[in-house]
C-alpha cells in the first residue's frame, strides 16, 4: 500500500514549543498557577507527546475573568465584524489542515483518512457556516444578544470537531469562551488557540484551559459563567446538571447513546453492510451516535450476519497514520480496558462473540472489530454504551417489535432505518425516540442541521438555526428591549 503519512509536521510543531504547553488566557500562554503538569500520549504506541498544564481553580478564575473583560467589546461588534474573524479562522484551519489532521491522529489515534477527509473539513465548514450566521444575527434575531461568558467542556472522540461545534456558534452570537478540552486530546485545541491569535481574534474572546475532570468541575462551579455546554458521558452530564441546578446558568448536554440500526427484510444488503462499517467502525466506534445495536428482521438476519463476518475479515486495524487502515487506536489504555471488560461481560452473559481471524497489533491501544449475536435485549452489552468497535445484533419479527426494541434503552440520540420501502421508513421514523433518524444512511453530519438527544442522551441542539438558541438571549430576555411574544 501507500507509505504512511509522516508524523513530522506534528513532531516539528511539538518540538518548536518544547513539548510543554501552558493555558491560553487573554491571548497569551500562561504557566499553570499551581505548577502542575500532566502527560498526553499517542495511543498507537503509548509514547508521551507533550506535557500539558493542569488547570486549577485559580487558572479557571483567570480565564473566566479574561473572557468577562473581553465580552463587552466583542458583543458590541456588529455581526459583519464578528463574521470576518470566523472566516479568518476557517481559512487558517484550511491553510494548516495537514498539521491539524496529523496532530489529531497522533493525539487521538483515529485514522488519518478520517481526520484528513472528515474531521478537519467539517471543522472548517462549521466556521464558514457560522460566519454566515454572525452576519444574519441582527436580522434573524433582532434585539438578541449573546448569553455572556460560556464554559465549554468537550470529549476526546472528535477533539477539534467538538471544539468547532461549540466555539463557532458561541463566537458568532457574541459570546466569549473558556474551553476545557479532554485530558487525552488537548493538542488540536492548543493549535486552534494559536490559529485564533494569528487570525487576530481579540484577546480573551477564546481561552483554553487544559486539565481533567477537576478542571471541568471548577469551570462548572465558577460564579461568573453564564452558560455551560458539555459533551461527554451521561454520568458526568448528571453531575453537571446537579451542579448547575438553581444557579441560573444556562445548560446544554450532549451525552451518550446506544443508537439502533434497524434493518428490514427488503433492505439492500450491500448498502447495509457498508452502513454497519460506517455506523460502528468509524472512529473505532467512539462515536456518541454510533449505530451500536443492529436490529435485523428475521428474514435477513442470517444473511446479514454472514456478510458482516466476511466484511470484518477485510477490515484493517493498525497504525492510524497508514492511509489504508480502517480502524486506528482506542484513545487511551483506560478506555481500552473498559471495552475489554464490557466484551468479557457480554461473553459471560451468554452472547456469541465473533472477531476476525487475524490478530490485532499488540503494542498500543488496539481492539478488533467485534460482533455479538444471540444477545438478550436486557443484557449489559445491549444496554450500556461500549464506545468501542463492538456491535450487538438482535432480531425482530414485525415493525412494531422493531420500534419497541429500538426504544428499549434509556438513550435517544440517533438511529437509522434501512429498507427499500419508503412508506415503511416514514412510518417508523417518527416512532423512534431519537434526535436524528437517518434513512438508508448513517453518521451524516452537517453544520446546517441541528444535532442532539432526548432522554439520557441530553438536551439542547448543536448546529443549524436550532443550535444558535443555545448561545443567544432573545430580545424579550434582554432588559428594556420588550416583552415575550404571546
Ligand atoms: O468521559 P467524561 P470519559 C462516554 C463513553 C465513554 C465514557 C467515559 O461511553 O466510554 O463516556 O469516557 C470532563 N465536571 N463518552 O470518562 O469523563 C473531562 O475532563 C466537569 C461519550 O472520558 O464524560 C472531559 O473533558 N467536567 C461521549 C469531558 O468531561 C468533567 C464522549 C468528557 O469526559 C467532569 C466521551 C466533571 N465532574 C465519553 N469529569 C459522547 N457522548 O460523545 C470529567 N469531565
Amino acid at each position: 500500500g501507500p507509505a504512511p503519512e509522516s508524523a513530522s509536521p506534528a513532531v516539528a510543531w511539538l518540538e518548536e514549543r518544547g513539548r510543554t504547553f501552558g493555558h491560553f488566557i487573554a491571548g497569551e500562554w500562561r504557566d499553570p498557577r499551581g505548577g502542575e503538569y500532566f502527560d498526553t500520549s499517542n495511543p498507537a504506541d503509548n509514547r508521551p507527546l507533550a506535557r500539558l498544564a493542569h488547570g486549577s481553580t485559580e487558572d479557571v478564575d483567570d480565564a473566566v475573568r479574561a473572557a468577562r473583560e473581553a465580552l463587552p467589546a466583542w458583543q458590541a461588534l456588529d455581526g459583519h465584524a464578528r463574521a470576518r474573524y470566523l472566516y479568518a479562522i476557517a481559512r487558517h484551519i484550511q491553510r494548516h489542515s495537514r498539521l491539524f489532521a496529523v496532530l489529531e491522529t497522533v493525539d487521538n489515534g483515529k485514522p488519518i483518512r478520517e481526520s484528513r477527509d472528515i474531521d478537519i473539513p467539517l471543522v472548517a465548514r462549521h466556521f464558514y457556516h457560522h460566519a454566515g450566521w454572525a452576519q444574519l444575527m441582527d436580522t434573524e434575531f433582532p434585539g438578541a444578544t449573546g448569553v455572556g461568558v460560556v464554559g465549554q467542556i468537550i470529549p476526546w472522540n472528535f477533539p477539534l470537531l467538538m471544539l468547532a461545534w461549540k466555539v463557532a456558534p458561541a463566537l458568532a452570537m457574541g459570546n466569549t469562551v473558556v474551553l476545557k478540552p479532554a485530558e487525552f486530546t488537548s493538542l488540536t485545541a492548543l493549535l486552534f488557540a494559536e490559529v485564533c491569535r494569528d487570525a487576530g481574534l481579540p484577546a480573551g474572546v477564546l481561552n483554553v484551559i487544559t486539565g481533567d475532570g477537576r478542571t471541568g468541575a471548577a469551570l462548572v462551579a465558577h460564579d461568573d459563567v453564564d452558560k455551560i455546554a458539555f459533551t461527554g458521558s451521561t454520568d458526568v452530564g448528571r453531575i453537571i446538571r446537579v451542579a448547575t441546578a438553581g444557579t441560573g446558568k444556562k445548560l446544554s448536554l450532549e451525552l451518550g447513546g446506544k443508537s439502533p440500526f434497524l434493518v428490514f427484510d427488503d433492505a439492500d444488503l450491500d448498502s447495509v453492510v457498508e452502513g454497519v462499517v460506517d455506523a460502528i467502525w468509524f472512529n473505532q466506534g467512539q462515536v456518541c451516535c454510533a449505530g451500536s445495536r443492529i436490529l435485523a428482521q428475521e428474514g435477513i438476519a442470517e444473511k446479514l450476519t454472514a456478510r458482516l463476518r466476511e466484511r470484518m475479515e477485510t477490515l484493517r486495524v493498525g497504525n492510524p497514520l497508514d492511509k489504508s487502515v480502517d480502524i486506528g487506536a482506542i484513545v487511551a489504555p483506560v478506555q481500552l480496558d473498559r471495552i475489554r471488560e464490557l466484551v468479557e461481560q457480554g461473553r459471560q452473559e451468554g452472547a456469541s462473540l465473533w472477531q476476525p481471524s487475524w490478530s490485532c497489533p499488540t503494542e498500543g491501544c488496539f481492539f478488533p472489530p467485534t460482533l455479538f449475536t444471540d444477545v438478550q435485549p436486557s443484557s449489559t452489552v445491549a444496554q450500556v454504551e461500549i464506545f468501542g468497535p463492538v456491535v450487538v445484533l438482535m432480531t425482530f419479527r414485525t415493525p412494531s417489535e422493531a420500534v419497541e426494541l429500538a426504544n428499549n434503552t434509556p438513550y435517544g440520540l440517533a438511529s437509522s432505518v434501512w429498507t427499500e420501502n419508503i412508506n415503511l421508513a416514514l412510518d417508523i421514523a417518527p416512532k423512534i425516540k431519537a434526535g436524528t433518524v437517518w434513512i438508508n444512511s448513517t453518521n451524516l453530519f452537517d453544520a446546517a442541521a441541528g444535532f442532539g438527544g432526548y432522554r439520557e442522551s441530553g438536551f439542547g441542539r448543536e448546529g443549524g438555526r436550532e443550535g444558535l438558541w443555545e448561545y443567544i438571549k432573545p430580545r424579550w430576555e434582554v432588559a428594556g428591549k420588550g416583552s415575550a411574544p404571546r
